[in-house]
């Protein structure tokens, strides 16, 4: 029997996860039984504890791209076949990765086409976001993306004042991809897009026409954060302010620095509640989970930040936004991991173009 593989792609913070976790509570009303892969260059995600959350099977893939740990990708895929035999698994590449039609979806279907079908390639454009801050091979890296979807998902459509552009595949001879608004938000277009990715099968579209060399400038430039930690007071505090303050820091420090945000979230654990909130630009900050309960002595917190600076800028201004959230002078704070770096060029273990 074959299991069904979508894979959701898109620039970070282009609404993948939000998307992923409500067509997966869609798909379960369906009644199908439904995997998620979670995927990131570091460890510590959020994505990956808020599906945990949400009692949906999920698999990790850490440290790299799924198509530079295409053995892990597999890994991942089969654990899921073994403990919750899923109908269809959603996956989830990290957001700054592309040419996924030559380095996951074709070795997916010449090497193990017997167990898994794919469904068209996923692109996710958030068109309430400009681009125009990044540098050119971000900007390049982004518009690769966007070429190689077999569906593209003009994401969080229920924003008002569309700013973003709409970017066309890149070679004058290619077929335009089918263009479907979604939000995650309203549920505008999620069940249209589900019945594409059960009902068809990924049309094994040509590769993308790559620069591999602007591709690794391109995630060179950003800087990468994953961090796990707990802050205590003697003083009950409220977590929320804690997570408005951090982030609230972070942006305007970004703003200082000229660093353009790509995405940063904060995963907030008190006893008796989650938070979670995030920013996918300057004031953008949007709460997933929300929590407006009593005071709390103590927290946990999972920070993710990708934005356009150096890995020293950012930890700078990490350890300085969280020094500064302290809710007062006597609280403590523990980092229990912290991880700060630029991704690697990426190479993919296979490339069939
Ligand atoms: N208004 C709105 N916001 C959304 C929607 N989907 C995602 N978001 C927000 O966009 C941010 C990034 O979403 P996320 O799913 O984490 O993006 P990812 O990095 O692509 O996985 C979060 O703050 C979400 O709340 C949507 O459909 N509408
Ligand atoms: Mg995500």
């Amino acid at each position: 029997m074959t299991t069904r593989i979508a894979i959701v792609g898109g620039f970070l913070g282009s609404g993948k996860t939000t998307l992923i976790l409500a067509a997966a509570r869609r798909l379960a009303e369906r009644g199908y039984r439904v995997g998620l892969v979670t995927n990131d260059q570091g460890e510590d995600l959020v994505d990956t504890a808020l599906a945990g959350d949400a009692k949906i099977p999920v698999a990790e893939v850490a440290g790299g791209c799924f198509c530079c740990r295409f053995p892990d990708l597999l890994a991942g895929l089969q654990r899921l076949q073994e403990v919750a035999a899923p109908d269809i698994i959603l996956a989830e590449p990290v957001g700054s990765c592309t040419d996924l039609i030559a380095t996951v979806l074709r070795p997916l279907v010449q090497f193990y086409g017997e167990q898994y079908a794919l469904a068209p390639l996923t692109v996710l454009l958030d068109s309430s976001r400009s681009m125009a801050d990044f540098p050119d091979d971000i900007r390049y890296l982004h518009e690769q993306q966007v070429a190689e979807a077999e569906i593209l998902l003009h994401s969080k459509s229920d924003l008002a004042g569309k700013t973003g552009t709409r970017i066309g595949r890149s070679s004058a001879d290619a077929i335009e991809p089918p263009v479907l608004p979604v939000s995650a938000v309203s549920g505008e277009g999620v069940d249209e897009w589900l019945d594409v990715i059960l009902g068809q099968s990924s049309r094994n579209p040509e590769a993308l026409l790559i620069d591999y060399e602007r591709y690794a400038h391109a995630e060179a430039a950003l800087g990468w954060l994953n961090a796990k930690g707990q802050v205590r007071a003697d003083t009950p505090y409220s977590a929320r302010k804690w997570t408005s303050h951090l982030l609230a820091t972070l942006e305007s420090l970004c703003a200082e620095q000229h660093a353009s945000i790509a995405h940063i979230k904060v995963l907030v654990t008190t006893p008796v509640a989650k938070l979670k909130a995030s920013l996918t630009q300057a004031g953008s900050l949007s709460w997933d989970l929300d929590d407006k309960t009593a005071d709390t002595p103590s927290h946990e917190f999972v920070l993710n930040v990708r934005v356009n600076a150096t890995p020293g800028q950012l930890e700078q201004m990490a350890l300085q936004a969280i020094e500064s959230a302290k809710p007062d002078p006597s609280a403590r704070y523990y980092i229990e991991h912290f991880e700060c770096f630029s991704p690697l060029p990426p190479r993919p273990t296979h490339r069939l173009a």
